[in-house]
């Protein structure tokens, strides 16, 4: 679907109340979601700022569902961006990497129409040496009857049939990255403002540039086809670089905007991959094939796949098309770890 010509500067406002005049029987359910992500993203933003003086870093002393350690930030956002959504009437629930269960919306607010993904504060482990962090979201349309309470079969289902992704990046500045009807945007925070403005309209990922990100540590415990491929992009004609900031918001962003391909491949001891299907691969993996980009498990089109458990993991290799058909090609012939 086209949409609406909006030239740079526009506010993420402006954007989501004028794409909503390109859908005939919009409500404005979908427009009031988006502005409770915007909230949460603007207050997520301004903590993390100043986290060194705010004694927000640091761990909590507890650990999530995944049995890594909470960082206080991490706990901090989770609260924030489920506050932000859950009274608003737009969402009837929400999965995050920090919640155990489903978070249900309360009974009022059943009417909600979005179920809603989210990874709070991804790249945690990099909050006390101040590098780029993120929050990831995705939003299916529900299937279970408006005024109802949500179903776990309302979000374990494909990537494929999600309607909206995108993520709010915290690095020198702070974007709100966003793929609706076909098109990625990205829209950078003024925070003397408190606004988004549009300053990356339909974002194309490169399709010609050689880089590669991948954590080179484990190295022994790849596959031959990881192997063979990064074997391929450090031969001196292929004129690759290679960058790995360890916090896939990050690395997912400069290959959005400059071309690239990262891979975080399953290993004998990680046979499910480490990263997590419903609110990791599954938002990106929307986000970069609405850019022209792909994204596969080794072996499978991501948004192809359906989670069997809320916090189900899955290899990734995303970005530029050539690179993860490449990258694929050579995966797809090891045998399965799981
Ligand atoms: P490794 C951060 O902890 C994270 O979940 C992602 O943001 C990042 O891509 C990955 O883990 C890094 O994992 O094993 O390379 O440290």
């Amino acid at each position: 679907m086209s949409q609406p010509q909006f030239e740079e500067g526009t506010t993420l406002d402006r954007f989501i109340l004028e794409s909503r005049m390109a859908h005939p029987g919009a409500t404005g359910v979908y427009v009031n979601l988006i502005k409770g992500i915007e909230l949460a993203g603007k207050m997520i933003s301004s903590r993390v700022n100043k986290a060194g003086l705010a004694g927000m870093l640091g761990a909590v002393g507890n650990v999530n569902v995944q049995g890594e350690e909470q960082q206080k930030l991490d706990v901090y956002a989770n609260n924030v961006f489920i506050s932000s959504l859950e009274h608003r009437g737009a969402a009837c629930m929400i999965v995050s990497e920090e919640s155990d269960g489903v978070v249900r919306v309360g009974e009022q607010w059943h009417s909600g129409r979005y179920v809603v993904t989210v990874d709070p504060l991804d790249g945690s482990s990099n909050i006390d040496v101040n590098a780029t962090i993120g929050t990831i979201f995705g939003i299916y349309r529900r299937l279970s009857e408006e005024g109802t309470p949500a179903q776990d079969s309302d979000v374990l289902r494909p990537g494929y049939e999600m309607v909206s992704a995108g993520y709010i990046i915290y690095g020198a500045g702070t974007m709100l990255v966003l793929a609706s009807d076909g098109v990625v945007n990205g829209f950078t925070l003024d925070p003397a403002v408190g606004e988004f403005f549009l300053s990356h309209p339909d974002i194309q990922v490169p399709n010609d540039k050689v880089m590669y990100s991948i954590n080179d540590a484990y190295a022994q415990a790849w596959q031959p086809g990881v192997k063979s491929f990064i074997e391929e992009m450090q031969k001196p004609e292929r004129k690759a670089s290679a960058r790995y900031i360890g916090s896939l918001v990050a690395d997912f962003h400069r290959n959005l905007l400059k071309g690239g391909v990262f891979l975080y491949p399953a290993t004998a001891k990680n046979p499910e991959g480490k990263l997590r299907l419903l609110y990791e691969a599954f938002p990106l993996g929307y986000i970069i094939e609405a850019a022209g980009g792909a994204a596969t498990n080794g072996r499978k089109r991501i948004l192809d796949l359906t989670p069997d458990a809320l916090h189900a993991r899955t290899p990734l290799v995303i970005g530029s098309k050539a690179l993860v058909a490449e990258a694929t090609e050579l995966m797809s012939q090891d045998p399965a770890l799981a």
